[in-house]
């Protein structure tokens, strides 16, 4: 299988991290969404990344149905099999998918001329990312995981999250605010699938 991303993307982190977890085979494909040459509108009709391209041709996008096929392809497992606990993992995945969607929103809006930015579009956006923190921060409290012992994809999504957000918003300086985000997160980053995933620069 291949994997059509950039290696800035949070959503596509989540993915690789995933696939270097499980140790799967696959060929990264560097794909800028933007540029006027990408090919992933051949692939996503949506054009955007991360898409999974599987050995008979066919697609998979959004990153999180593509977490959703490669879990049970290896071991461990990110996701519980069923049930209130599944629910809640997901839960976690989309307060991570929130927090990044947030910030891309701002980043994005911060890339047009200043004078057709709108401050209010960036507030309103930044007390997503704040508030999702704030309850990230809530939800993990002493814990060595979201969900207890175990790192589940919540962990995985919301670590790219903060991750991604330090990296392109360093002025929200959440490990300042939240020091057991940071213990965790420093948990987290030295895994081999973190850091083999590291935004370039
Ligand atoms: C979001 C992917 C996305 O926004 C997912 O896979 O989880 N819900 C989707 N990808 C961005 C790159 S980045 O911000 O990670 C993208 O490809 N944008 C191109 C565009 O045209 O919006």
């Amino acid at each position: 299988m291949k994997l059509l991303a950039s290696k800035t993307s949070p959503y596509a982190r989540k993915v690789r991290v995933l696939l270097a977890e499980k140790q799967l085979a696959f060929e990264f494909v560097e794909e800028n969404s933007w540029s006027a040459e990408t090919t992933v509108p051949r692939f996503n009709p949506i054009g955007k990344v991360p898409v999974l391209v599987l050995d008979d041709g066919s697609c998979l996008f959004d990153s999180s149905v593509i977490a959703e096929y490669l879990d049970p392809l290896g071991a461990p497992a990110f996701l519980p099999p069923a049930g209130m606990e599944r629910a809640r993992v997901r839960c976690d995945e989309a307060l991570g998918n929130g927090i990044t969607d947030a910030g891309v929103a701002i980043f994005l809006e911060r890339k047009r001329e200043a004078s057709r930015q709108d401050p209010a579009w960036i507030a309103r956006q930044r007390g997503k990312v704040d508030s999702g923190i704030a309850a990230l921060a809530r939800e993990l409290g002493g814990k060595a995981y979201l969900r207890g012992d175990t790192m589940t994809l919540g962990d995985v999504a919301c670590a790219c999250a903060l991750l991604w957000v330090e990296f392109r918003l360093p002025e929200v300086a959440w490990r300042a605010q939240y020091p057991a985000l940071g213990r965790w997160i420093e948990r987290l980053e030295s895994r081999p699938s973190f850091a083999t995933t590291r935004p370039p620069g």
